[in-house]
């Protein structure tokens, strides 16, 4: 996920689709329990490896109506277009993230590619991407692409490094989709590590508010963001591995 974030109190003044973050509000902390499932993270824990840790606690909130059209993209709006390698998207490179869409009404907005987080882009994709590395233009028809409808109530876990996208013609129904995402702090984090706004979590009145298992998890992804505190880094050849 992309976004910088909207306002919680923002909601619903305009007809668009927000992407509201729960780490960070102060008014939001009686929910994120919702983003501490033991059953989720032993399954991020099989993906990834030991000591999984939060990265991204937001959710996607639409209300019926809207139109939705996000283009079609990998997670890699961080890295510059001339540093995106094909290397980055194939088996030789772990990556470090595992992003979770958790819907409370059936998700009816998000789109992949499936298999395409572990390739590099085909031909056919590069010409619907038209030049740009980062995203596809909104009307373009991308090869392969198909609708992932969730259930209420269950969870889809991707690597976001797949190429994906949100579109829906006219929302039928609420969207109201808890979004998770989550590393193993025993490697080296990825780019998109670094999205969740530092200075919120940071503020130990905010921090005192959490429950002991969320609040564990901010204060380990901060350790991690001090030792490793510079994203470019991330995406160099030779990266992955161990976190020291
Ligand atoms: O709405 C969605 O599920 C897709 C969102 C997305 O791809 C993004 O923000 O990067």
């Amino acid at each position: 996920m992309q976004h910088l974030g909207d306002p919680l109190d923002s909601f619903g003044t305009r007809a668009k689709q927000y992407y509201i973050h729960m780490l960070g509000t102060p008014r939001a902390t009686s929910i994120l329990h919702a983003y501490h499932i033991p059953a989720v993270l032993e399954i991020v824990e099989e993906l990834l490896g030991p000591h999984p840790i939060i990265n991204n606690a937001s959710i996607f909130a639409t209300n019926p109506g809207v139109t939705y059209n996000l283009g079609w993209h990998r997670d890699v709006i961080q890295i510059p277009p001339d540093e995106i390698r094909d290397e980055l998207f194939s088996p030789a490179w772990p990556h470090n993230s595992v992003q979770i869409n958790l819907p409370l009404y059936e998700e009816q907005s998000l789109w992949v590619v499936p298999g395409s987080h572990r390739r590099p882009n085909t031909p056919a994709e590069d010409a619907a991407f038209a030049g740009s590395k980062h995203y596809a233009p909104v009307d373009a028809a991308m090869p392969g692409g198909i609708p992932v409808k969730i259930p209420a109530g269950h969870a889809l876990l991707y690597n976001n490094n797949l190429i994906h996208r949100g579109y829906n013609a006219g929302m039928e129904t609420p969207r109201r989709t808890l979004h998770m995402g989550y590393h193993s702090a025993a490697r080296k984090p990825t780019w998109h590590f670094y999205l969740l706004p530092l200075a919120p979590i940071s503020d130990p009145a905010y921090q005192a508010r959490l429950q002991p298992r969320i609040r564990g998890m901010v204060e380990e992804y901060i350790a991690l963001r001090q030792r490793y505190p510079r994203m470019e880094d991330t995406w160099q050849p030779g990266w992955p591995g161990p976190a020291a």
